[in-house]
């Protein structure tokens, strides 16, 4: 291969000793072919970097192009808007159905038309600090109404049968999704007493007899929009034969959108790799460091955000392989038509939120009694169990206080590992993240606890259970999560919800199995993994063991590295219902599922 002036070339090495050519480029070459002159500076982050595969030059990974008007825009890049409706219904009358689904399929909004609106929200929020004065702000007149559609291994069953495709169903090889949530559920942890609030026979919807067989998922930018639509869609549903078995809707609170327990949510998701014909920016996930800073600038989408191939995510594109920047095998774990598909997981999360402030009082209190604790309050205790500040700004950063600009800012908030000291990487032209100390390693859990809720789902550059550095990249889930219920006020008092205020939990994945299950039961679940005895995940975490020996405990550090136990016999998540779905492409809703 020839080489350009100006262009060195290493050899380097990635992740278990695979090697890969990584041109590197004077710095001052990195502009943006894309960008008319006069364009704001915070744009280029959304488009292709020269000297990237995607312009035709240097050696980046050469990542798929994603189908935009096959794959369903909540799958990629998900829908974030402020209002999320949910309608689950069963399928009795086939014919019906069909018909209902097929004058349906043709509003379901797809990665395409989800992605120029995304694009349009980005450029005009920022990514660094700047985020703060642009909090929950859109662009001028942006109204949109989404809808989305998945359908349960009952529900594919139903319409599969007596046509072409009656055996398909089969193919899907995931044991999760053939069996649904229900039967799942004692395998997550959920309560096996039958008398209990979060055992599927107590379930709103979902639980033995009240299974979905299609689930539907709205957004809007505006709440009443959506809310119309929602009821225009069940009143279409009702009028085909459908039974409505569910539905509820869903509000970002607050200006950034925290979850009940207090927290920012939706800060880390993994970025998936693939680009968009025809987009501006070519890739789906934003580029924000500068590709010749170092090699493995190539491994992150925003700075500390890995890139994973995007067959972990949506059916029929290459999945990781051992080497990060090398796509593994093609992912098609179903029938040909489930290609641009993907698994949807439905729960609705009950949160104990007056449980859960008592429990992190009282902790608090009991720790600050003793050496090396003294001075903790609630919200210390708090952080520790999320891992994250209120702001959302990660311990590993700021480790003694919240820091609410860092937890607005895209370009800091996520830069942090476990393993090794963090690296702060160059940003690309135009970019500019606040300043805060770099992250140390933090191998043993004294500053962010091994059972910190961000830690349990997400062992980043660590090693883990599974194995070394990265094992991890097929574990990943895309979430989509919005809380239900008014928030609690801050006194203590009465409560005009009752307590019933929660999450809308919703993920996307290629396997329920290896992904959302894993997560759930073989992590948040367990006290000894991903490594090391850290405990549980105090805050989401169930205590899988049979029997009624819930009780849930963790590790804490104090200054000194002194260690604590906490301990609780309260589930502050319960589960009231939902299902296991499966999210097929545009087509294959119309041609072989409406028909
Ligand atoms: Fe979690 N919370 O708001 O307190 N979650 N979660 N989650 N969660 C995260 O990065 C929360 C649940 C993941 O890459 C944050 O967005 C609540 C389930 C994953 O660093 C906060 C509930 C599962 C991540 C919460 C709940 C997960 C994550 C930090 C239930 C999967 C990304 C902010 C009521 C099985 C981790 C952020 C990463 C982050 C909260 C449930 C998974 C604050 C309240 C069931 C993968």
């Amino acid at each position: 291969m020839t080489e350009r002036p100006g262009v060195s070339r290493r050899r380097l090495l990635i992740s278990g000793g695979l090697a890969a050519t990584v041109p590197l480029r004077p710095r001052e070459s990195v502009d943006n072919p894309d960008s008319p002159p006069g364009r704001p500076a915070r744009e280029t982050a959304y488009t292709v970097p020269a000297g990237t595969a995607a312009a035709g030059q240097g050696q980046a990974p050469e990542e798929p192009y994603l189908d935009g008007d096959e794959i369903q825009g909540n799958v990629v890049p998900g829908f974030m808007k402020p209002y999320m409706g949910v309608l689950a219904l069963g399928i009795g009358d086939v014919a019906g159905a069909k018909k209902w689904l097929a004058g349906v399929a043709p509003r379901v909004t797809t990665l395409a038309e989800a992605m120029q609106s995304r694009a349009k929200v980005r450029a005009h929020r920022g990514l660094g600090p700047e985020r703060l004065h642009q909090l929950g702000a859109r662009p001028p007149g942006m109204n949109d109404v989404w809808l989305n559609i998945a359908l349960s291994s009952g529900g594919l069953s139903r319409l599969l049968s007596g046509g072409d495709h009656a055996g398909d169903l089969g193919l899907f090889a995931d044991q999760g999704f053939q069996r649904g949530l229900a039967a799942r559920s004692s395998l997550l942890g959920d309560p096996a007493d039958p008398s209990a609030e979060g055992n599927p026979a107590n379930w709103v919807f979902g639980g033995p007899g009240r299974e979905a067989d299609v689930l539907l998922i709205l957004a809007a930018d505006c709440e009443k929009a959506g809310t119309r639509l929602l009821a225009e869609v069940r009143a279409e549903a009702a009028a085909s034969g459908l039974t409505v078995l569910y539905e509820e809707s869903g509000y970002k609170l607050g200006a950034t959108g925290i979850e009940h327990f207090g927290f920012q949510d939706g800060i880390s998701q993994p970025g998936v790799r693939g680009r968009l014909a025809g987009f501006p920016g070519g890739y789906i996930t934003p580029r924000a460091i500068d590709p010749s800073s170092r090699p493995d600038a190539w491994l992150y989408g925003l700075p500390g955000q890995y890139l994973v191939w995007p067959g972990e995510f949506v059916f029929g594109y290459p999945r990781s392989g051992a080497d990060p920047l090398i796509p593994g095998q093609v992912n098609l774990p179903g029938p040909a038509w489930s290609r641009n598909g993907s698994y949807l997981v439905f729960r609705r999360l009950r949160q104990d939120v007056a449980g859960f402030r008592a429990f992190l009082a009282e902790s608090a209190q009991a720790l600050s009694v003793r050496p090396g604790f003294e001075g903790v309050t609630p919200e210390w205790v708090g952080a520790r169990l999320v891992g994250r500040w209120p702001s959302g700004a990660p311990v590993a950063r700021v480790p003694y206080a919240d820091d609410a600009v860092l937890g607005v800012d895209r370009l800091a908030n996520n830069v942090f590992g476990f393993a090794a000291d963090a690296v702060e990487d160059p940003l690309a032209a135009g970019l500019k993240a606040g300043y805060w100390p770099a992250a140390k390693a933090d191998p043993v859990g004294l500053t962010c606890p091994m059972a910190a809720h961000i830690r349990k789902v997400n062992a980043r550059e660590a090693a883990n259970d599974l194995g070394g550095r990265r094992a991890s990249f097929n574990r990943r889930i895309l979430r989509r999560s919005l809380p239900f219920g008014s928030p609690l006020g801050e006194v203590s008092g009465h409560d005009p919800d009752d307590g019933n205020r929660g999450l809308l939990f919703a993920c996307y994945q290629a396997s329920i199995e290896d992904q959302f299950e894993f997560l759930a039961n073989g992590w948040m679940g367990s006290a000894m993994r991903p490594r090391s005895p850290g405990g549980f995940d105090m805050m989401i975490g169930q205590n899988g063991m049979p029997g009624d020996d819930r009780m849930r405990s963790c590790t804490v550090f104090g200054r000194g590295a002194v260690p604590a136990t906490l301990t609780t016999m309260s589930d502050f998540v319960v589960p009231t219902g939902g299902g296991y779905f499966f999210s097929p492409s545009v087509s294959a809703l119309k041609e072989v599922l409406a028909v």
